[in-house]
C-alpha cells in the first residue's frame, strides 16, 4: 500500500508533483521533437526511394519498348535502293523511317521511342541509347564486323537528363523467313 504523500517525503516534496516542473516539460518538449525529426526524415527517405523506384519502372519500360521494337525489325532493308547500304541507318542519324534492324545503329532518341518507333512525347527529358554489335553465332562471345552474321547483340541505355538509369542487352537472330 503506497504512503501517503507526507509521510513519505514531506508537503513541499508533494506540491512540486501535482504537476510538471520546468526541466521535465523541456525533456518531454525535446523527446517529442526528436520524434517528430525522426518521422519526417523517415518520410523523406520514404519518398526518395519512391522517386527512384519510379524512375527504375520508367526505364525499365523504355527498355522493353526498344527491345519489342528490335524484335519485330527485319534484318535486310525492305527498301531496293537501299538494300546495299552499309549497316546503319540510311539516311538521317537518328534514322527517322526504321524498316531494318541496323538502322538503328548507334543512334540516340530523346524523346524516346515505343515499339512502333513512335515518340514518347511525354517523356521528354528521357533518352535511348542503341548499339549494335554483330555476333559469331559459334562464340557468342566473340564480336564480328557489322553485317558479318545473322546474330546481333542489342543494348540500350536509358537516361534521365543525361543520367544513366538502366542498360540492358538481348541477342536477335535473323528469322529463317527472311
Ligand atoms: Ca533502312
Ligand atoms: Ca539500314
Amino acid at each position: 500500500m503506497a504512503l501517503p504523500c507526507r509521510r513519505r517525503r514531506g508537503i513541499g516534496s508533494c506540491r512540486r508533483r501535482a504537476g510538471f516542473s520546468l526541466i521535465e516539460t523541456a525533456i518531454a518538449t525535446v523527446l517529442v521533437a526528436i520524434g517528430v525529426v525522426a518521422l519526417v526524415i523517415a518520410a523523406q527517405s520514404g519518398t526518395q526511394v519512391n522517386a527512384a523506384g519510379r524512375e527504375v519502372t520508367q526505364a525499365t519500360y523504355l527498355a522493353q519498348e526498344i527491345r519489342e521494337w528490335t524484335l519485330k525489325l527485319p534484318f535486310s532493308d525492305q527498301d531496293d535502293g537501299d538494300k546495299d547500304n552499309p549497316p546503319g541507318p540510311d539516311g538521317t542519324n537518328p534514322q527517322v523511317l526504321v524498316d531494318d534492324l541496323d538502322d538503328l545503329m548507334n543512334v540516340t532518341y530523346s524523346p524516346p521511342r515505343n515499339a512502333n518507333g513512335t515518340a514518347v512525347s511525354d517523356m521528354t527529358d528521357w533518352s535511348q541509347h542503341i548499339t549494335l554489335e554483330w555476333k559469331d553465332p559459334d562464340s557468342l562471345t566473340t564480336t564480328v564486323s557489322p553485317g558479318a552474321s545473322d546474330v546481333i547483340r542489342v543494348s540500350v541505355a536509358v537516361a534521365r537528363r543525361g543520367e544513366t538509369i538502366l542498360t540492358a542487352a538481348w541477342l536477335v537472330v535473323r528469322r529463317t523467313s527472311e
